[in-house]
């Protein structure tokens, strides 16, 4: 973490957050009218974790995320083009139009996912950084799950492994206190999300995950010692989805005051007004970064729009292995 916010950043930072804020959406504006079809989870509210930890990183280092990922992609640098015209299905996406929402996939940004499997990114996680561990480079890969991978059998195992082999891996939990309808306290029977990282030798800690600098900080701490060698670390980040699950969910499993109450702590507000205390920004400032987010925003719907489907004889592509340049 740099000693000083300096303006450039705190700008940076509030543009990327605000960048995916805006991109979901419009993204729920064209699930409505059906140009964006099946699942599609918002990351609305839980911004900062993604572009607080992402600051972090470098080219070379390894991002693996969740079906929530629109938000991860943005921030690791693949482009708003190439997500939306994945979103729309068509062949010019990121993943050529077959993965949707839920698997935005770009190796050139080295973002492995986008997985629809509940703690499936784990062990995938393990494997790219026991990869860099094995061949010699220093670059961590980074995580991204929810409190509810922790119920699954992948957590476990991946941790165990990853702490035996100190791999460069760091484990970011974002707890947003419901896995779909189930509140945390339901399904585990310890609900510090730490402990259970403790437990397998690594170090581990909580963070507020509506603080984007406080996310910035101990992910560059955590990455930092990765880096030099320190194994996996483990951090939670105390997040809050203001959407629903996915598209369709009536929300019994939580009252509205409970929503209410998260978004005062709203990660875009909190941030927009820290970087005006400091006089970082101004409605000038604001005004201009809303514009450059519109525009790019309209440009990859345009260019979704443009894309290509796949032609029908390409149904039965890519079902066996097949080398691409
Ligand atoms: C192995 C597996 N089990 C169940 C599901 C169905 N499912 C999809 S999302 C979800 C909730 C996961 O919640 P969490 O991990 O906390 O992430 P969040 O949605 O809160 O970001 C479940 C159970 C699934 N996709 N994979």
């Amino acid at each position: 973490m740099k000693p000083q916010l300096d303006q450039d950043h705190g700008r940076h930072l509030y543009r990327e957050m605000l960048r995916i804020r805006r991109f979901e959406e419009r993204c729920v504006e064209l699930y409505s009218v059906e140009k964006i079809r099946g699942f599609l989870h918002l990351y609305i509210g839980e911004e900062a974790v993604a572009v607080g930890v992402m600051q972090t990183l470098g080219l070379e280092d390894a991002v693996v995320a969740t079906y929530r990922e629109h938000g991860h992609a943005l921030a690791r640098g693949v482009t708003a083009d190439s997500i939306m015209a994945e979103m729309f299905g068509k062949l010019e996406g990121c993943s050529r139009g077959r993965g949707g929402s839920m698997h935005l996939f770009d190796a050139r940004t080295r973002f492995y996912g986008g997985n629809a499997i509940v703690g499936g990114g784990l062990p995938i996680a393990v494997g790219l950084a026991l990869a860099d561990k094995l061949q010699e480079r220093e670059h961590a890969t980074v995580c991204f799950f929810g409190e509810g991978a922790v119920a699954e059998g992948e957590f476990h195992e991946s941790l165990n492994l990853a702490a035996l082999w100190d791999l460069p891996v760091l484990f970011c939990c974002e707890n947003n206190l419901y896995a779909m309808g189930t509140a945390l306290e339901r399904s585990e029977s310890e609900i510090e999300l730490t402990l259970k990282a403790a437990s397998y030798e690594m170090p581990a800690w909580s963070v507020d995950g509506m603080d984007v600098l406080a996310v910035e900080a101990a992910a560059h701490r955590a990455v930092e010692a990765i880096r030099a060698g320190g194994g996996p670390y483990f951090l939670e980040m105390r997040t809050y989805r203001f959407r629903a699950h996915s598209m369709y969910d009536p929300e019994l499993y939580r009252d509205k005051s409970e929503v209410a109450a998260w978004k005062q702590r709203d990660p875009l507000v909190l941030f927009e007004r820290q970087l005006r205390e400091f006089a970082f920004i101004d409605d000038a400032a604001v005004a201009a970064v809303e514009a450059e987010v519109a525009d790019e925003i309209d440009a990859a719907v345009e260019f979704a729009e443009a894309g290509t489907l796949e032609p029908i004889e390409d149904l039965t592509r890519f079902v066996y292995h097949e080398s691409t340049p």
